[in-house]
């Protein structure tokens, strides 16, 4: 199909899931509608989205075959130029459905990493997520090369053609890379826990706001510290962490990297400083849009205390937030915040961190759980 004058220049994306679990009938769709905002962040404009349901994935190509001559059909008549798939597909999944659609292909693992390379400003965040990507592409490169390699085969007479040679050297330079960023970020970590310690020799204790993107952290780090940083509707604005203090009482507050849907644990392994600052924090504000529909709201908390859990961070230590409640109505925020204490056992604090409502009572609440967890405050 040929494309207008005028249109939009974004690469033209087709949007692909693979649903396995066939009893859920109410969460794919939520999942994927957030994954299209995520692919859209990363500068797409998805023209068509493809699902199957299949219990089981198909070991080489994630969908099954006939769905995959599907995709080509579409990716050929649509003027597709990259295939985004919900799945993280394994390395031999990827180079399969490349080389069958012609156009790159890439999993939420890469899309995700696409969003953030986009905010990813200073060098910490750019070396952590490029010991992601590094993470990622060596075993698809063994893949595709080794592949390649046995076409060629035949061809030759015995031994290591001069390719194979090309192909030890790239993957040796891999290794090497990914020794140098991981020796570069463990530098940057030791100096990382050098600063927590000298903070935490100040005796003031240290709140740590998490959450999914877009949930208000930045928002309400600003309005409870008086800071002035980026607050953006773009997920993943803040990478690195940033501190600011707050006297009477004296608190260290922390904004730091939104969580997704189901980030791979691997993505999420990438990002051990903001981790850290996440462990090292006395107690955590576990930021929850209550805005969002009830069900999709639950997800991502589920998604954010499983990160959480995976840390290592003790579940007594967090304080549910519910922000933009200038969104909804009172009498539902209230219902929403019941049920959290009575399902979840954390309690929770209404508050619009836009309009600044509720904060005194935020700041209440949270010397409260400072004194639950044996942390003293200085006025
Ligand atoms: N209506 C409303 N919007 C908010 C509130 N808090 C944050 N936002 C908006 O939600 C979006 C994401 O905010 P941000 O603080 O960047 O979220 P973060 O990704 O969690 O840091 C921005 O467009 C904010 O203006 C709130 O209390 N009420
Ligand atoms: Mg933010």
């Amino acid at each position: 199909m040929l494309r207008e004058l005028g249109e939009s220049t974004l690469a033209r994306a087709l949007l692909a899931m693979l649903r396995h679990d066939v009893h859920d009938h109410t969460e794919w769709p939520l999942e994927l509608e957030e994954f299209l905002s995520l692919v859209e962040a990363a500068g797409f404009e998805v023209v068509e989205t493809i699902l199957q349901t299949r219990m089981r994935p198909h070991g080489g190509f994630l969908f099954g075959r006939g769905k995959v001559e599907e995709i080509a059909q579409i990716v050929a008549m649509e003027d597709i130029e990259s295939v985004a798939v919900y799945n993280v597909l394994t390395s031999m999944q990827k180079f399969n459905l490349q080389r069958a659609l012609g156009v790159p292909v890439l999993d939420r693992y890469e899309i995700v990493l696409q969003v953030f390379g986009k905010e990813a400003r200073d060098n910490v965040s750019q070396l952590q997520l490029e010991l992601a990507a590094l993470k990622k592409s060596y075993p698809y490169i063994k893949v595709t090369e080794s592949e390649r390699l046995i076409r060629e085969r035949p061809a030759r007479l015995g031994g290591r053609g001069p390719g194979e040679y090309a192909y030890h050297a790239q993957l040796r330079q891999l290794r090497k890379r990914i020794a140098k960023v991981s020796a570069e970020l463990a530098q940057y970590r030791e100096e990382h826990r050098r600063r927590m310690h000298k903070r935490r020799e100040l005796d003031v204790p240290m709140v740590c706001l998490v959450g999914c993107y877009n949930a208000g952290k930045t928002s309400l780090f600003n309005a409870l510290t008086g800071a002035d940083k980026e607050v953006s509707d773009r997920p993943f604005t803040t990478l690195a962490s940033k501190w600011a203090m707050t006297g009477n009482p004296e608190i260290f507050f922390i904004d730091t990297i939104g969580f997704a849907l189901d980030l791979d644990p691997e993505l999420i392994s990438a990002f051990q400083l903001n981790l850290d600052d996440m462990r090292g924090a006395d107690i955590l504000l576990l930021v929850v849009d209550v805005s969002d529909s009830f069900q999709l709201m639950q997800m991502k908390m589920r998604s954010a205390l499983e990160i959480l859990h995976g840390t290592g961070i003790d579940e007594s230590r967090i304080l549910i937030v519910l922000n933009k409640t200038d969104l909804v109505d009172p009498e539902q925020a209230a219902e929403v915040a019941d049920f959290i204490d009575a399902t979840y056992g954390f309690s929770s604090v209404l508050v619009s961190a836009a309009k600044e409502w509720n904060l005194t009572h935020l700041t209440d609440c949270i010397r409260h759980l400072f004194e639950v967890v044996g942390v003293n405050l200085v006025n």
